[in-house]
């Protein structure tokens, strides 16, 4: 079975299974896990940021952070095809009370002029626009690299309309080993930022929420307040502590087994998937061009021992990871390859 449904489906590594059965551990809702306490400094230290908080999933990482930096009432502008407006249960309006402000982007990335636009006048009949959301790697655009130069545009414009800047880098890791900027630069020009260790990094557990001191303060007791707050935190921070040392460069295998995926599909149908937008660890495929609806794909491939996922507008989407070979994609292709009709 080749399992590309999602890098979510990593399973810790022997190191980390180690780790985490002899992490020492205290009790971290008093703040005395001191595999946690160090995982924290480890990533502020990486991020270049004055603190950072161990939270259970990007998106309650996305929501003490957001949170943090608007309140009900106001408004967040956001890709409309943000992870934040399209998968988070509608978190931000049912629990934040904080209204989305959808904006067209382009693989991903939004055009300053967009932002700008999206800004609401200072008058009371409207929602204040307090923060902007970006994402880095986008999920939906196929996993795209958000261009440095883009960012510090979108900053430019943030800066000039009063805006904080909250970066959803659930895959931030891939960002900056396909693009070789460091993750303390895209920190250095963002309030605050979300990543996972539960992705590509291959811990079971967890995410990281990083900022400033008194925005992770703030973040900390959204944290609390979501149920959040969790004891022996030690077991799961033990792997992502392994996952720091051992887990970064190897992103580079799954943007290069993606590449091959999606240049092998190239091959059978010319235009099922763009090659040129596969920057990291995602190949979204268009199945018509295969002769498939994207459920009858999905399908049709499971029944040859490969699961991918349905996605938006005829898409499928495969995604790349530690536990894919680069015989796993051979294998793949040479499937696809037997059901294209
Ligand atoms: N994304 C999952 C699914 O929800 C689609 C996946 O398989 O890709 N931000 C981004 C950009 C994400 O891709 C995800 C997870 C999250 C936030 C939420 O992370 P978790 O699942 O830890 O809450």
């Amino acid at each position: 079975m080749v399992d590309l449904r999602s890098d979510t489906l990593t399973t810790p590594t022997p190191q980390m299974r180690e780790a985490m059965a002899s992490a020492v551990l205290g009790d971290d809702v008093f703040g005395e896990d001191p595999t946690t306490n160090l995982l924290q400094e480890r990533v502020a230290e990486l991020c270049g940021v004055e603190a950072a908080l161990f939270v259970p999933s990007g998106s309650m990482g996305n929501l003490v952070s957001l949170r943090s930096m608007a309140s009900p009432g106001d408004e967040v502008i956001c890709h409309a095809d943000a992870h934040i407006f399209n998968y988070e249960v509608a978190s931000l309006a049912a629990v934040g009370g904080i209204q989305a402000r959808p904006v067209p982007g382009h693989w991903g990335v939004l055009d300053p002029e967009n932002i700008a636009s999206a800004v609401r006048p200072a008058f009371d009949t409207f929602p204040r626009s307090t923060v902007l959301a970006l994402e880095n790697t986008h999920n939906l655009a196929g996993g795209t690299v958000y261009p440095i130069d883009d960012i510090r545009a979108a900053r430019k414009v943030a800066d000039e309309y009063g805006l904080k800047i909250h970066m959803d880098g659930a895959r931030i890791f891939n960002a900056s080993v396909a693009s070789g900027v460091p993750v303390a630069e895209y920190c250095s020009l963002v309030d605050g930022l979300t990543f996972c260790f539960s992705k590509g990094l291959s811990c079971p557990v967890g995410s990281m929420v990083v900022g400033s001191k008194e925005f992770i303060k703030q973040a900390h007791r959204y944290r609390k307040m979501h149920g959040g707050g969790m004891r022996q935190t030690g077991v799961l921070t033990a792997a992502c502590l392994v996952a720091l040392d051992t887990m970064i460069d190897r992103l580079a295998d799954d943007h290069a087994n993606a590449r091959r995926l999606a240049g092998g599909i190239k091959k059978i149908s010319e235009h099922a998937t763009m090659p040129v937008n596969v920057q990291t660890n995602m190949v979204l495929v268009k199945t018509e061009q295969l002769g498939y609806s994207t459920s009858e794909f999905v399908d049709a491939i499971g029944l040859e021992g490969v699961k991918c996922l349905a996605y938006q507008r005829g898409t499928v989407r495969m995604v790349t990871h530690k536990d894919v070979s680069t015989e796993d994609i051979d294998y793949t292709l040479d499937r696809i390859n037997a059901i294209t009709r």
